[in-house]
């Protein structure tokens, strides 16, 4: 069992994420080091400390991760932004984060997101769904970002042994808002479960897991979960009633994995039909 007296570094601990997991590992009694640019608004808890922090900073990250045994890298542009947005917190900042990693020989958990691959269509069966050594389809800079960030983990791990779990998460929120997250939510607890899974697994080498609860109409099939022996416990089906007609009435959004972020400052022209898709 890892020594939990031992720091684990938290990024974006200001972030909605961050904040629930500083409060459930905090609960664990896991020791925290956090961090963020913005200002952590909850109240600090029992063996942690908040450093506010550019990720672009690299010494400052360097001297939170000493001593750490394990990163959780949720800190970065969470949506999608424009390039010269995201380069410095999602590609420079996530080389300061790996090289900490790789000098403290730490594990990191790596939060992707879906839209590493949001161009990937939707499936029409549980037969077409995606397994997670999928290609990558991102959908804007911010999907590009976090398949850069996988691919770090991959060299990292290749080059370094720095140990890596890569969650590609659907859609991470106290509850499904749309048709679309019935396939692809995260229950917080499900997210909680899975970091602590991270932290006390024998061994991980370079994983990528699929970050979404046992939904149903999931988009997604196989990953590496046996490795760090998690299986998520809450379904997002128990709000269809409440959400199953919210649709966006965009047939390119309806189309692709990623939804919404699809269509932000797409070019190409209207899609139909569905065959004009098929030239990969
Ligand atoms: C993400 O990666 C975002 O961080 C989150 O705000 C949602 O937009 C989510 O993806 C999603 O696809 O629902």
């Amino acid at each position: 069992m890892p020594d939990k007296s031992r720091p684990v570094l938290l990024t974006g601990a200001s972030g909605n994420l961050g904040r629930m997991l500083a409060r459930e590992l905090a609960a664990a009694g896991w020791t925290l080091v956090m961090t963020d640019i913005a200002p952590f608004p909850d109240e600090v808890p029992p063996k942690a400390r908040f450093v506010k922090a550019d990720l672009n900073d690299g010494p400052t990250i360097l001297r939170l991760a000493e001593g750490c045994q394990a990163i959780l890298h949720f800190g970065g542009v969470s949506v999608e932004q424009p390039f010269e947005v995201v380069l410095g917190p999602n590609i420079r900042g996530l080389y300061h984060v790996y090289e900490a990693a790789r000098r403290e020989k730490a594990r990191l958990l790596f939060a992707s997101s879906n839209h590493s691959i949001g161009f990937h269509e939707r499936p029409n069966n549980t037969q077409q769904r995606l397994d997670a050594d999928c290609a990558f389809r991102p959908d804007g800079y911010y999907g590009l970002s976090k398949a850069y960030g996988e691919l770090m983990g991959r060299l990292y791990w290749d080059k370094h042994g720095v140990e890596n779990l890569n969650v590609r998460i659907g859609s991470s929120f106290p509850e499904p808002v749309d048709a679309r997250m019935l396939s692809t939510w995260l229950a917080y607890p499900d997210l909680a479960k899975l970091v602590v899974k991270f932290l006390e697994a024998p061994r991980i080498g370079h994983a990528v897991v699929w970050g979404a609860s046992d939904n149903p109409t999931s988009y997604w099939a196989k990953d590496h979960r046996d490795r760090v022996g998690w299986q998520p416990e809450d379904t997002a089906e128990r709000y269809r009633d409440k959400v199953g007609d919210k649709l966006s009435g965009d047939p390119v959004v309806e189309r692709y994995q990623g939804g919404a972020y699809t269509v932000m400052d797409y070019t190409r022209s209207a899609p139909s039909p569905r065959d004009a898709f098929s030239l990969d």
